[in-house]
């Protein structure tokens, strides 16, 4: 931990005022070190007022999510141990394979303030403007077949709607298998890559973006939204990515044990959209009505065909009725 990490950690404990004299003794360092790192928060956007008779409080922090604010109390084991931040990336999930081919452990996050090339599935592109969205990535090492590796994708979402919900009130739901929506809008879009032989997973990343603060988007995504759109206040970043990492951390430990969805699926049943709604499906090419009837234990859609045959639909193109332009 760099210096001024631990006077941050510090002065974030304390109600009151706190000498440099207390501070350096705390921290057993000298008081010019301290008076160094004071300036260097003071740079990085804190503002910790200063005052020679009764010495240094912070008085507030930057929109930053930075890794020191992000595990400052951050109760989990395993994910977002590790944080490799960066102002500007091309994607973090490009970032997170090149750390975890130089073996990065599980649970390693990759977050960025703004992404250059930010990326959906299918060689899409995601906007990432600065400072107002999530844009990370986890590094997860499960021992699972990788078959089975999509099914990340839909804890994850389950996690992050929850959180959604909890943090801001508004009713979010999950579009199978890699959307969040508001409103019947998107503000939330996951990216599940993975690296595997035949009968064993490498590594998977798990990429998640989600419009947090953004005040309006350009004409080209109109089925776009943010949370602070939606909520009609701005939420702290911050807070959205320690409770997705705390939630998921306990789905994922139980999901490692046995890669199966049945502990999750009433509560991923609950939030999910597309359940009981016709959706259009993109079959070779073809676009086929029917009916979204129920999500398997792999985590597969299944729906029912307009002449009654069901159908296990793994990945691809679902439309869902009334939601985005289809209606
Ligand atoms: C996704 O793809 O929804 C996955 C998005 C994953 C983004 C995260 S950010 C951190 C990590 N690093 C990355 O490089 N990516 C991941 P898909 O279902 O294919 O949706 C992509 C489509 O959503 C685009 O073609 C646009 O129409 C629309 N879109 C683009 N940016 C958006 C945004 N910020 N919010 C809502 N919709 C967006």
């Amino acid at each position: 931990m760099e210096m001024k990490d631990k006077v941050l950690a510090f002065l974030k404990e304390q109600e009151e005022y706190r000498s440099g004299e207390e501070i350096s003794q705390k921290l057993g360092v000298t008081r010019a070190a301290i008076w160094k790192a004071i300036k260097k928060l003071q740079a990085d956007g804190y503002e910790i007022e200063s005052s020679t008779k009764k010495g240094y409080k912070l008085l507030s922090s930057p929109n930053v999510i930075t890794p020191s604010e992000i595990k400052h109390n951050l109760c989990t084991e395993v994910l977002g141990q590790d944080i490799y931040y960066k102002g500007e990336i091309d994607s973090t999930n490009n970032q997170a394979k090149v750390l975890a081919r130089e073996g990065a452990k599980e649970g390693h996050l990759i977050i960025a303030e703004h992404q250059s090339q930010g990326k959906g599935r299918l060689g899409r592109s995601w906007q990432s403007p600065a400072g107002t969205g999530i844009w990370m990535s986890l590094i997860l090492r499960p021992h699972i077949l990788p078959k089975y590796a999509s099914q990340l994708t839909l804890i994850a979402g389950l996690s992050m709607c929850e959180v959604i919900q909890e943090i801001t009130g508004l009713e979010a739901k999950i579009k199978w298998p890699n959307d969040i929506v508001v409103n019947g809008k998107k503000v939330c879009g996951i990216l599940t890559e993975m690296s595997a032989e035949m009968e064993s997973i490498n590594y998977i990343i798990l990429g998640i973006g989600v419009n947090v603060n953004m005040a309006y988007f350009p004409e080209e995504l109109p089925y776009a939204s943010s949370l602070a759109i939606e909520g009609k206040k701005e939420y702290s970043r911050k807070a959205i990515i320690k409770a997705f990492l705390e939630k998921f951390e306990i789905d994922y430990k139980v999901y490692k044990k046995q890669p199966d969805l049945t502990p999750i699926m009433e509560r991923y049943e609950k939030n999910c959209i597309t359940l009981n709604r016709k959706v259009k499906l993109l079959v070779s090419h073809e676009e086929v009505i029917a009916k979204a009837t129920g999500i398997s234990n792999e985590g597969e859609l299944l729906v029912t065909l307009e002449d009654g045959t069901m159908k296990v639909v793994s990945s691809g193109e679902v439309s869902v009725r009334g939601l985005y332009d289809y209606v």
